[in-house]
């Protein structure tokens, strides 16, 4: 097992678990990944929290299995990178990155695609695309530009500048930085709030966000309106509402 999978409390624990290769991604890696995003989707997941063994986040693609493996890079984006990311993308409950150590390649890409991320003091972000001639991937080049706006995001992923955490905060590519002991826990916490919010707006909202990255204003309102109201014919929103009311008549 080159995943390891964590469920306790209704928050799925994901540690990308070959800590001597910096958790580079190979296919046994992407093939775990999968199921355990598969897993995610399950009723009894309320957030997930996603994380590194060892000192590294993800070092991308591992380069070694590369060179003893026939796959070109489009075939391995195709068949392994992209369906988890869009799974990714797509599941329905908040997903926190406990960036642990180094990500670069497309680990940055796998941290970007996280809907929040604590990092730790020790943590960095490596572009590392640039070094070996190739093209940010697995979701780094549009969430980078999101995050960053183009000026910069052209300038840092023509470099292989190695990105400290308390630059990246800055930048507004991660949510918080905390002491390396404090990652995971602050990263558990920040997912089981989230985890704790009533209904399915968390999930909706993320649903809304990324469709506004994307859509024109007419059609946001329009899906805001739909969401809003298959929001309110869960009972929790007239619970909550039925509480407030309580507490404030
Ligand atoms: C590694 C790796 C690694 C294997 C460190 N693979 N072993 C998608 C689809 C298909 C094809 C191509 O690409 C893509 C997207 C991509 O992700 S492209 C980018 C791929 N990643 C990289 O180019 C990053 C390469 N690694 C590095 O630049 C450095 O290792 C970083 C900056 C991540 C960390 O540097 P250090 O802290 O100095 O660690 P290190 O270099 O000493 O690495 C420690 C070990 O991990 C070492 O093995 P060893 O046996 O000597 O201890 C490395 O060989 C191994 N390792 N990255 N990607």
């Amino acid at each position: 097992m080159v995943l390891d999978v964590r469920h306790e409390d209704g928050i799925l624990e994901l540690t990308l678990s070959r800590p001597e290769a910096l958790n580079a991604f190979t296919v046994e890696l992407h093939g775990e990944l999968a199921s355990a995003l598969k897993l995610a989707r399950g009723p009894d997941v309320r957030a997930v929290v996603l994380t590194g063994a060892g000192r590294a986040f993800s070092a991308g693609q591992d380069l070694e299995e590369t060179l003893t493996q026939g796959t070109t890079p489009g075939e391995r984006l195709q068949r392994f990178y992209n369906p988890n990311l869009r799974a990714l993308r797509a599941l329905e409950k908040p997903v926190v990155a406990a960036v642990n150590g180094v990500a670069a390649g497309a680990g940055v890409g796998l941290a970007l695609a996280c809907d929040v991320r604590v990092a730790s003091e020790r943590a960095s972000f490596v572009p590392a695309f640039i070094a070996i001639g190739l093209v940010p991937d697995a979701s780094t080049s549009w969430f980078a530009t999101q995050a960053l706006g183009y000026a910069r995001a052209f300038e840092w992923l023509t470099s292989n500048r190695k990105l400290p955490a308390a630059e990246a905060l800055e930048w507004g590519l991660v949510h918080e930085v905390v002491a390396p002991e404090d990652t995971l826990t602050r990263a558990r916490e920040r997912a089981a709030e989230l985890a704790g919010r009533p209904g399915s707006g968390v999930a909706m909202t993320k649903r809304l966000l990324q469709a506004a990255a994307e859509g024109d204003f007419d059609s946001q309102l329009e899906l805001e309106r739909q969401l809003q109201q298959a929001a309110s014919e869960d009972p929790a929103y007239a619970e909550q509402v039925s509480a407030f009311l309580a507490k404030s008549g």
